[in-house]
């Protein structure tokens, strides 16, 4: 058994439908599982909805439901949004299934045991709608709250409280030590300046069943449920226990059991996740699992957010992008193509319309769809579909650039690694297209030879194109194979190579990948 490439995404509240980020964060992360399963490694991809809580327990209130029928009926919809997606998860986890609260609350359990919590009493401000209590330092100078918060209303209650604070200098050390832990660099010193200039408080891990019903009961006082982050974060690991995995069971000394289909998953190698859950990913999640006893997973790697022609995306002003619609009219791979394309992992982006429909046409159209569609064509019309003997006149460029492009994919440059796809690639082959002109060559059978040379080239270069694109667009990348006629999918980096076309090999009929819209739409 090896360990696999455990890689996971942040798990969505099943409080309404899923929107551009839930969308961008899974695909970013499935082109990121996609290229690590094309240079041969055993990937293991976790996606999957977070719904405890007050947020999913009022919307399943609004609705007239319980919430297990409410999360039931809505995690079908976010698991078909997954296949729309063309995720390729290998495991969706929703934390409302009896394997995730069964680690839950063996952890809390073990955890308590070992003196990591305490209970106390706390009075303060709490913010219904963020489901979180307000400090001193979040009062405007005026005294009163963003109305952001929405209604605050003044709470007493017990609670349990996580040890929290006492790792702070640990943490800071780790971070400093461990540049990669959390990526790009600016998140990272975001993390280390927040630890280095506040002091951390401990970590309220319950709520009162008398306030919060929706939620893992607390193994150890039934008048309490687990608060969020010790719930939603657990899941990293409750998987990879509800697949056997030995490191995380090892942890929980009590169970060891060894089974035959049992993976290796822990530590995580990335978590992706969005820029406003940095906090509870780099400073909660590493100290609880050194409470654990487990090691750290090897990276957080964090994503910016999409605003929509400038403006913050709100469900209540409709200032929205449905990725659904946008699919439907588009497909899949449009949408795929255009969130990586135009974001890299890291700031935030600007969802335009007319910036979509613009990459749309010039990129994928005009650029990649008339490339493949006129080199087959082509080789249709003047040689019958059949590939002509070899010809390496464009091997060393293409070769060149499908290297750049692997390194920058190393380093889950997803954006460069497509910059350096369309421009080294795509671009170049259309301009030798235009530079060599093969229509006027097939007028004189004299140029038979050049021709063939140009030919082989060309449907070479579409064939490289579809292994390199295949993690980002993956159903196009299988239908370029399929028209060059292909078997097997293009999923394998080492087919990149120049020089996989035989000659005498017929291609199948090209059909256009991208068809023009011609009136596009404001
Ligand atoms: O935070 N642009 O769930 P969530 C980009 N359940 N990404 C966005 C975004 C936007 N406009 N809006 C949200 C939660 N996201 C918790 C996570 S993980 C153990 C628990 C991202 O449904 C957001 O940053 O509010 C997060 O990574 C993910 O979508 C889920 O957000």
């Amino acid at each position: 058994m090896t360990k696999r490439f455990y890689l996971t995404t942040a798990i969505d509240y099943v409080n309404g439908e899923p929107h551009l980020g839930h969308a961008y964060e899974k695909i970013v992360a499935d082109v990121i599982a996609r290229v690590h399963r094309s240079f041969g490694e055993n990937v293991f991809f976790l996606t999957g909805l977070d719904e405890h809580g007050q947020k999913v327990q009022q919307a399943a209130l609004d609705s007239g439901k319980k919430p297990q029928p409410y999360c039931d009926e809505l995690a079908a919809t976010w698991k078909a949004f997954a296949k729309r997606l063309n995720l390729s998860n290998d495991d969706f986890v929703r934390t409302s299934e009896p394997r995730h609260r069964a680690v839950v609350q063996a952890i809390l359990s073990k955890l308590h045991a070992a003196g990591h919590f305490y209970k106390a009493q706390y009075r303060g401000f709490y913010s219904l709608k963020e489901e979180t209590f307000l400090t001193e330092k979040d009062r405007r100078p005026d005294r009163t709250f963003d109305p952001g918060y929405g209604e605050v209303v003044e709470l007493v209650e017990d609670n349990y409280y996580f040890k929290l604070k006492a790792h702070q200098p640990w943490l800071i050390q780790y971070l400093g030590a461990n540049p990669d832990f959390v990526q790009p660099a600016q998140r990272r010193n975001e993390v280390l300046g927040f630890l280095n200039s506040n002091e951390l408080d401990d970590l309220c891990i319950t709520r009162p069943l008398a306030r919060l019903n929706w939620g893992i009961p607390l193994p150890f006082d039934e008048h309490f449920v687990t608060y969020v982050w010790f719930d939603a974060l657990v899941h990293y690991r409750s998987v990879p226990a509800a697949h056997g995995d030995p490191a995380v069971l090892a942890a929980r000394k009590s169970e060891i059991r060894h089974r035959k289909d049992a993976l290796e998953l822990w530590p995580a190698d990335i978590h992706v996740i969005g820029k406003d859950i940095l906090k509870f990913h780099a400073v909660y999640w590493p100290i609880m699992l050194k409470a654990m006893e487990l090691p750290l997973p090897k990276q957080i790697l964090v994503h910016g957010w999409w605003r929509k022609d400038g403006q913050k995306m709100s469900k209540s002003t409709g200032n929205i992008v449905n990725p659904i619609s946008i699919i439907d009219e588009w497909g899949v791979d449009a949408f795929r193509y255009y969130v990586v394309r135009e974001l890299d992992i890291g700031p935030d982006g600007n969802w335009t319309d007319a910036g979509f429909q613009a990459r749309y046409s010039a990129e994928l159209a005009n650029g990649l769809g008339n490339l493949v569609n006129r080199s087959l064509s082509m080789l249709k019309r003047y040689r019958n579909g059949v590939v002509p003997p070899s010809s390496d006149e464009l091997a060393p460029e293409i070769n060149r650039a499908a290297g750049h492009v692997r390194d920058r994919l190393r380093e889950n440059k997803l954006q460069e690694a497509l910059m350096s796809i369309f421009f080294s690639i795509v671009d170049r082959a259309n301009q030798y297209v235009d530079q060599t002109a093969p229509f006027k060559l097939a007028r004189d059978p004299a140029n038979a030879a050049r021709l063939d040379q140009v030919l082989y080239n060309l449907t070479e270069t579409c064939r490289i194109l579809a292994v390199l694109l295949w993690p980002f667009i993956p159903a196009t990348a299988e239908k370029i194979f399929a028209q060059l006629g292909l078997g097997g999918r293009p999923d394998q980096m080492s087919y990149a190579d120049w020089g996989g076309l035989n000659a005498g090999h017929s291609i199948a009929e090209p059909v256009a990948l991208f068809p023009r819209k011609d009136q596009p739409k404001n």
